[in-house]
């Protein structure tokens, strides 16, 4: 009791030294591999776990990537997917379904996939920081008129229109000057290309829904295929407690979003869960916290309570690991739905 939950990306006790003492902690198992540098040169981690990593050739086991805050201020993001990271090292060996999962997949970890954004929210003032650090205006300082949407900057139907992304520097979903102008971007990207990932799981928040499909237009969405469905369900019956599985398009259209590039451009099957709300996690029937906690605070703030992130964890838990199951045979998906 007393500590934090949430922790910044480089800060010591934060998920950067994290991750380095798992790939420590957890040598035959993991790769810890430096994917890029940031806008203002922090490094960017990649976890590579499967059984025998140090000597099994990369990409040789079928893949799925799990990837975490490209948005700074999701904040439980990046702790269901350190959990996430965390449960298939502690498990392997005891749990029959982790066990099989590592010697015979490749699953990849990127826990901050913005870690200037997401340090940045660490500051005063600055909790509800979204982008990355680009200086768009080259002052040498960070205002609201900086910094580059990370899921608006693939180069998949880059800046298509102006209702999918912003073309303004100081708009939320700012696309950047150029298709893949951000390091970040870049990084992942050469990522996404270097392995042939099956799947891939963008961890965002906050909203309760498991996002699939095309999200550039409407006009000719992707069908509601069998795939998507099998693996993520529909209202009745979704692979996530309480939440509603959609077509990423009718939430709302985006241009240059991480998903629709894993797809069109590395043939990746992709998913955006958005993660519980401040509210939602605060009506979880585990909740100790004050009915008025959430009062004053954005949708995006979390619970800092080990006891409400665990939870989100443990509800998004079978759904990750129905995808490493499924990524041998992408057709005739493993479904974790009851
Ligand atoms: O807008 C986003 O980037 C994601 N939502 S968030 O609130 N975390 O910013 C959702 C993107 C999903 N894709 C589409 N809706 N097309
Ligand atoms: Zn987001």
């Amino acid at each position: 009791d007393g500590f934090d939950v949430f922790r910044k990306w480089s800060s010591p006790g934060g998920h950067k030294a994290e991750m380095e003492y798992l790939a420590d902690q957890y040598d035959d198992l993991t790769e810890l591999i430096t994917i890029g540098q940031s806008v203002e040169g922090q490094d960017i981690y990649a976890m590579r776990v499967t059984e025998k990593a140090d000597t099994k050739k990369a990409g040789s086991r079928p893949a799925v990537l799990y990837i975490s805050t490209q948005h700074a201020r999701e904040w439980i993001a990046p702790e269901v997917n350190s959990r996430l990271l965390k449960h298939v090292l502690s498990n392997y060996g005891s749990d029959p379904q982790i066990t099989e999962i590592v010697d015979t997949r490749e699953l990849w970890f990127v826990i901050v996939a913005n870690p200037d954004g997401y340090d940045w929210t660490f500051e005063e003032g600055q909790r509800l920081w979204r982008k990355n650090l680009a200086d768009n205006n080259g002052d040498g300082e960070i205002t609201t008129i900086d910094g580059v949407d990370l899921n608006r900057n693939f180069a998949t139907n880059w800046g298509y229109d102006n209702e999918g992304s912003s073309d303004n520097p100081s708009g939320q979903t700012y696309r950047g000057t150029a298709p893949q102008s951000e390091p970040e971007t870049q990084a992942m990207d050469a990522l996404m290309g270097s392995i042939d990932f099956a799947f891939m799981v963008n961890y965002h928040s906050a909203a309760e829904l498991i996002l699939y499909g095309t999200g550039w237009q409407v006009d000719s969405p992707s069908p509601d295929d069998i795939v998507n469905i099998a693996l993520a369900g529909d209202d009745a019956n979704p692979a996530i407690e309480g939440y509603d599985p959609d077509l990423s398009a009718e939430l709302y259209i985006t241009n240059g979003d991480t998903t629709d590039h894993a797809g069109d451009a590395h043939g990746i099957m992709a998913y955006t869960p958005e993660l519980a709300t401040c509210q939602t996690a605060l009506s979880y029937p585990e909740s100790t916290l004050p009915s008025d906690y959430c009062d004053g605070r954005s949708q995006f703030e979390f619970p800092d309570d080990e006891t409400l992130v665990q939870v989100e964890f443990e509800h998004n838990l079978d759904y990750a690991l129905s995808l490493a199951e499924s990524a041998a045979d992408p057709a005739n998906p493993v479904s974790s739905l009851g």
